[in-house]
C-alpha cells in the first residue's frame, strides 16, 4: 500500500517505522520542512537541545545506555559543523548514531549557498557511511539502511544529508522498502579452523590474558565472557571502553591497563604469553610504546571489523567475528580449567601489592579521588556514570567500582571535552528509571554545560558532579611531569568563582550544590540522591595539585609504569620467571 506525501513526511514516517522514539536537534532553513511534520508525530520526541554538539553526544548518550540507535538533527552549514565532534567521537567509539541534516535546495549545491557546507564529504573519514539525498522517493529506504547500517556489524555513525527540495518534494510512501546493500554482509560466526587455533594456544600457554574492550559489551557478552573466565581461569583486563563488562569485584578481574592503568593489569599484558584480544583495537593508550608491549605473548585476537586486526600488533590467530558467537564458541573449544594457579598467584600478589591509591592533604582539602569513592558507595553499581574527559575522566574509570555492563560511558577514543552533560541526558532520556551522574571537569563543564537548560525544561532530572580543580588538570599534570612546572594556560581561574557553578545550575533551574571539605562529601551526594524533579549539580572543590597514577608516559614503554612521581613498581621481584 502506499501513501501520497512530502519527503519531510516520509522521513518522519520512516523514522517512526525504525523505531525513534526521541530525536535530539535544532532546526534551520534547511531542515525546516522536516520539523513540520515532526510537530505532530506521536510516536517521536524531538528534544530541542542548545547546541548540535549537545544533539550529537545526547545521541550517543542514549545510544550507549540502551543498546539501541541514537538519533540527532541539524539544519545544513554550521548546524552540521556543528555535529562533526560527536559524529568523529561515535566513529572513534564505535557508537550507533544517525545524524539526519538538511542540505541546501539541489540546484543550489555547489554554488556556495547561504549555508551550504558539504557535510557528507566533511564527514566521509569519520562515518561508516553517509548519504546524500536528493530525491524524495529515495528517503525511506535510505533511513532503513542507515539505520541498519549504523547498528550491525561494527556499530558507527551514519549520516543522512537531504536536499531541501527532497524534503518538500511530493512522493508515494511505502513500507517496508528494500535496501540496497550489496556488500555490506558483516561477518558474525567465527570461522572453526579458527577457534580450534585459539583452543590449541589456550591450552599450550601459562600466562593467558583476556584483554577484553569495548566490543564485548557491544556484541552483549559479558554473561559469556564471565562464563569462559571462569570455565578457564584466566585473569581478565578491561580497558577504558569495557570498565563493567567484567565485574570489577571478581577475583580474576586485574583492572584497566593502559596509560592510567592498574600494575597488575599492565603487569599482566607485559608478562602474558598469550593475549585473548576481545573487541579490543590495541590502541597506543594501551600498548604504550608498540615495540616493546607485551613482548613475550602470542596473540589471538577477535573482533567484528577485519581492518582492525593485526592493525598494531601482528595477531597469530586472527578471529573476524562477533564477540557473543567466538566466546562461545571458545568456551565449547577449551572446555576445562588451566593450570594457571601460579600466574593468578603472581598477579593477584601484584594487585595486592600495587592496589589503586593516592595522596590525602594535609590541608583538609578535598581529594577528587575520595569523592569517587564515596559516589561509587553510596550511588552503587547500578547507575549510569558519564565522564568528560581528564583527570576525573581517569579517577571515574579508576576508583568507582563497576559491576554492570555499559554503565560506564565516556568518551575514549576521541577524548572529547564536553562529552559528559549532553551524553548523561540522553542517557537518562534512553533510561529514565536509571539514576544517571555525569561526572565532569571544571573544563569540560564549561564546554557544553548549557544542555542543562534542556535537561530542566524536558525534565530529565541528571546529577551532574563537577570535580572543579580550578585547572585543564590533565594539561597540567603533563605540565608538571614533563614541562617544568610551567603552566602555560591550564589556569581556567574558576576557583575564582567564575563562574559560579552553584548560582550558573540555579540559573539554568537546577539546584546547585557546592561542596569542598571531605567530611561534608557523603551528606551532599545524599543530598542530590534525593532530588528527583530537577537536574543537580554538585561543585566538588578539590585540591588542584592531585594526580592520576599510575602513569606510563606517552610513547613510553609500559615496563616503565610509574605508581607516583619517580616511584616504579619492583617488576624483577614479583616476577621469579
Ligand atoms: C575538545 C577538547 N579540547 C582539548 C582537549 C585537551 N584536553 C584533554 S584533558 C583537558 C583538560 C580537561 O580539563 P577539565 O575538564 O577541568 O578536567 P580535569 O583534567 O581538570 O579533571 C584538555 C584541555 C580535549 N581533550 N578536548
Ligand atoms: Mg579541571
Amino acid at each position: 500500500m502506499t501513501e501520497r506525501m512530502t519527503g519531510a513526511q516520509a522521513l518522519v514516517r520512516a523514522l517512526e517505522h525504525v523505531g525513534v522514539d526521541t530525536v535530539f536537534g535544532i532546526p534551520g532553513g534547511a531542515i525546516l520542512p522536516a520539523y513540520d511534520p515532526l510537530y505532530d508525530s506521536v510516536k517521536v520526541r524531538h528534544v530541542l537541545v542548545r547546541h548540535e554538539q549537545g544533539a550529537g553526544h545526547a545521541a550517543e548518550g542514549y545510544a550507549q545506555a540502551t543498546g539501541k540507535v541514537g538519533v540527532c538533527m541539524a539544519t545544513s552549514g554550521p548546524g552540521a559543523t556543528n555535529l562533526v565532534t560527536p559524529i568523529a567521537d561515535a566513529y572513534m567509539d564505535s557508537v550507533p548514531i544517525v545524524a539526519i541534516t538538511g542540505q541546501v535546495a539541489s540546484a543550489a549545491i555547489g554554488t556556495d549557498a547561504f549555508q551550504e557546507a558539504d557535510i557528507s564529504g566533511i564527514t566521509m573519514p569519520i562515518t561508516k557511511h553517509n548519504f546524500l539525498v536528493t530525491d524524495a522517493a529515495d528517503i525511506p529506504r535510505t533511513i532503513m539502511e542507515a539505520f541498519h547500517i549504523a547498528a550491525t556489524g561494527r556499530p558507527g555513525p551514519v549520516l543522512v544529508d537531504i536536499s531541501k527540495d527532497a524534503l518538500q518534494a511530493q512522493t508515494e510512501f511505502h513500507w517496508p522498502p528494500t535496501m540496497q546493500l550489496p556488500g555490506y554482509r558483516p561477518v558474525t560466526r567465527p570461522h572453526s579452523k579458527q577457534i580450534r587455533e585459539a583452543a590449541k594456544l589456550i591450552a599450550e600457554s601459562k600466562r593467558p590474558v583476556l584483554y577484553v574492550g569495548g566490543g564485548v559489551h557491544k556484541a552483549g557478552a559479558s554473561d559469556e565472557l564471565l562464563r569462559l573466565a571462569e570455565l578457564t581461569g584466566i585473569p581478565v583486563v578491561t580497558t577504558l571502553m569495557a570498565r563493567g563488562t567484567f565485574p570489577d569485584s571478581h577475583p580474576l578481574h586485574m583492572g584497566m591497563p593502559g596509560m592510567h592503568g592498574s600494575v597488575s593489569a599492565v603487569g599482566a599484558l607485559q608478562k602474558s604469553d598469550l593475549l585473548i584480544g576481545l573487541g579490543v583495537r590495541f590502541d597506543d593508550r594501551v600498548t604504550g610504546q608498540l615495540s616493546t608491549f607485551a613482548p613475550h605473548a602470542k596473540i589471538v585476537h577477535a573482533d567484528i571489523d577485519p581492518a582492525e586486526i593485526s592493525k598494531n600488533r601482528h595477531a597469530d590467530v586472527p578471529i573476524v567475528g562477533d564477540c557473543k558467537e567466538v566466546i562461545n564458541d571458545l568456551i565449547n573449544a577449551v572446555d576445562r580449567k588451566g593450570d594457571y594457579a601460579e600466574w593468578q598467584k603472581l598477579l593477584s600478589g601484584m594487585k595486592e601489592t600495587y592496589p589503586l591509591g593516592y595522596e590525602e592533604f594535609s590541608d583538609g582539602s578535598l581529594a577528587p579521588q575520595y569523592v569517587m569513592e564515596r559516589l561509587s558507595s553510596i550511588v552503587g553499581p547500578d547507575a549510569f556514570y558519564v565522564a568528560g574527559v581528564g583527570q576525573h575522566q581517569m579517577w571515574a574509570a579508576q576508583f568507582i567500582g563497576y559491576e554492570n555492563p555499559g554503565t560506564f560511558i565516556n568518551s575514549g577514543g576521541l577524548g572529547t571535552m564536553g562529552f559528559a552533560v549532553p551524553a548523561a541526558m540522553g542517557a537518562k532520556m534512553g533510561r529514565p528509571d536509571s539514576v544517571v551522574w555525569a561526572i565532569d571537569g571544571d573544563g569540560c563543564f564549561q564546554m557544553t554545560n548549557q544542555e542543562l537548560a534542556t535537561c530542566a525544561i524536558e525534565g530529565v532530572p541528571i546529577k551532574v558532579a563537577v570535580i572543579n580543580n580550578g585547572n585543564l588538570g590533565m594539561v597540567r599534570q603533563w605540565q608538571t611531569l614533563f614541562y617544568n612546572e610551567r603552566y602555560s594556560n591550564t589556569d581556567l581561574k574558576t576557583t575564582q568563582r567564575i563562574p559560579d557553578f552553584v548560582k550558573l545550575a540555579d540559573a539554568y533551574g537546577c539546584v546547585g550544590l557546592r561542596c569542598e571539605r571531605p567530611e561534608d562529601v557523603d551528606a551532599v551526594i545524599k543530598e542530590a540522591m534525593e532530588i528527583n524533579d530537577r537536574p543537580v549539580v554538585i561543585d566538588f572543590v578539590v585540591h588542584a595539585d592531585a594526580m592520576v597514577w599510575p602513569m606510563v608516559a606517552a610513547g613510553t614503554s609500559n615496563d616503565n609504569i610509574k605508581i607516583a612521581r619517580d616511584m616504579a613498581p619492583t617488576w624483577e621481584k614479583d616476577d621469579s620467571a
